[in-house]
């Protein structure tokens, strides 16, 4: 079997795969509403039903930046993307300078995984709220609007915020020991049973995100929670995801949330894994676009991403992998585009402020050295 041909076998399977994954995910919207008062939460006096399910993904799906607010045309003016910043707010801070970062005439946006890991992810937000930054949502952001749609839905429901009181206490072993459960009251046993939430590995009782989740200050989750999945830059031919995108789920309305938060490889099965175990993504993808007629040349379309701070920096032509592991102690890195040559991009540079394509213009990559927390 050719490349070529797996590549659209796979996308295929991916079809059916995604269908599959939308029965099997824990997705029916939560229709009650709750508003919030001195940073309580209060139930909306229109009454609950508490039949329904949780929404824990409230998924935004994309954003598009039209071409006039990039000022590609202003060589004074710059799109500058940064890559996983999981809470460094001092390399962070050292890039922004490093690039000479001027919010006035910039346009910053990020790859998700904004905090956790790290241990400014309060100072991260903080400053990304205070300048208006866009970025999309990454799997640990995900991980931290989840723990924080149970917490808020537990304590808007009676009897909920004396549980969790009770609860929260508990690390995850003791929270799952049978020990801890044989001894709970009837009370908690249903509350323990009302209150579940998914039980897969990003669901860890007592963990950072949980914590992260419970300090969140209204705004900070409200800025977690408008992070889209995807951001597109017509303009410049160019997406924005965390972890990776088939070229078919770029024309879904609403692709798999779970692959676009996850996505390292895909399997031969045509399933995507959130490992390296499969066809990295990005080879599919940069295959798809450079195959096909000279006539599909105007349709390519470049991804830009995070998430893999395994393989680090990631320059192919239509993929720019930013994460370069900041927070395993290697590097912060950013692309800084405006509206380049593309002809003029040299392949083997390998050097400091390295050209690279960026969809259909160029961009220079920038990095700053990090610490391990
Ligand atoms: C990139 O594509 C967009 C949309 O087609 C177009 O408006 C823009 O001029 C192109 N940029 C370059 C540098 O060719
Ligand atoms: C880049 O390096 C490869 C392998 O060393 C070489 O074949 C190629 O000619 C080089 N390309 C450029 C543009 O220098
Ligand atoms: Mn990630």
């Amino acid at each position: 079997m050719s490349t070529r041909q797996f590549a659209y076998g796979a996308v295929a399977a991916l079809c059916i795969l995604s269908l599959t994954w939308y029965t099997l995910k824990p997705g029916a919207e939560w229709t009650k509403s709750v508003s919030f008062a001195d940073g309580e939460v209060v139930l909306d006096p229109s009454g609950i039903d508490f039949s329904g399910k949780v929404d824990f993904g409230k998924y935004r799906y994309r954003d598009i930046i039209p071409v006039e607010e990039l000022h590609l045309e202003d060589p004074t003016r710059r799109v500058i993307i940064v890559g996983d910043i999981h809470g460094m707010w001092k390399p962070f801070q050292e890039l922004m300078n490093k690039v000479d970062y001027n919010s006035e005439k910039d346009i910053l946006f990020h790859v998700g995984d904004v905090i956790a890991k790290g241990t400014d992810s309060d100072k991260v937000l903080k400053w990304l709220i205070d300048h208006n930054i866009r970025g999309v949502r990454g799997n640990h952001d995900q991980k931290v609007i989840g723990w924080r749609i149970w917490q808020d839905w537990v304590e808007a429901v009676p009897g909920g915020k004396q549980w969790l009181k009770r609860v929260e206490k508990f690390t995850h072993s003791e929270f799952t020991s049978q020990q801890v459960k044989h001894k709970e009251s009837k009370a908690d046993k249903m509350h323990r049973k009302q209150f579940a939430f998914p039980d897969d590995r990003d669901w860890v009782w007592s963990s950072e995100h949980y914590g992260i989740a419970r300090k969140l200050t209204h705004e900070q989750y409200e800025y977690l929670l408008n992070l889209p999945l995807t951001i597109s830059f017509p303009g410049m031919k160019t997406h924005l995801v965390h972890a990776g995108i088939l070229p078919h789920q770029l024309k879904e309305e609403k692709p798999d949330p779970w692959s676009l938060l996850n996505m390292r490889s895909v399997l031969s099965s045509g399933a995507v894994s959130r490992k390296f175990d499969g066809t990295p993504w990005t080879e599919l993808f940069n295959h798809y676009q450079q195959s096909g007629e000279d006539a599909k040349k105007e349709d390519r379309e470049a991804v830009v991403f995070g998430h893999a701070a395994k393989l680090g920096l990631q320059v192919e032509r239509w993929t720019l992998g930013l994460d370069t592991g900041c927070v395993y102690g290697r590097e912060l890195t950013a692309v800084v585009i405006n509206g380049g040559d593309v002809d003029a991009v040299d392949v083997n540079d390998t050097g400091h402020g390295r050209k690279v394509h960026v969809g259909n213009t160029t961009g220079r990559l920038w990095n700053v050295d990090c610490k391990a927390p």
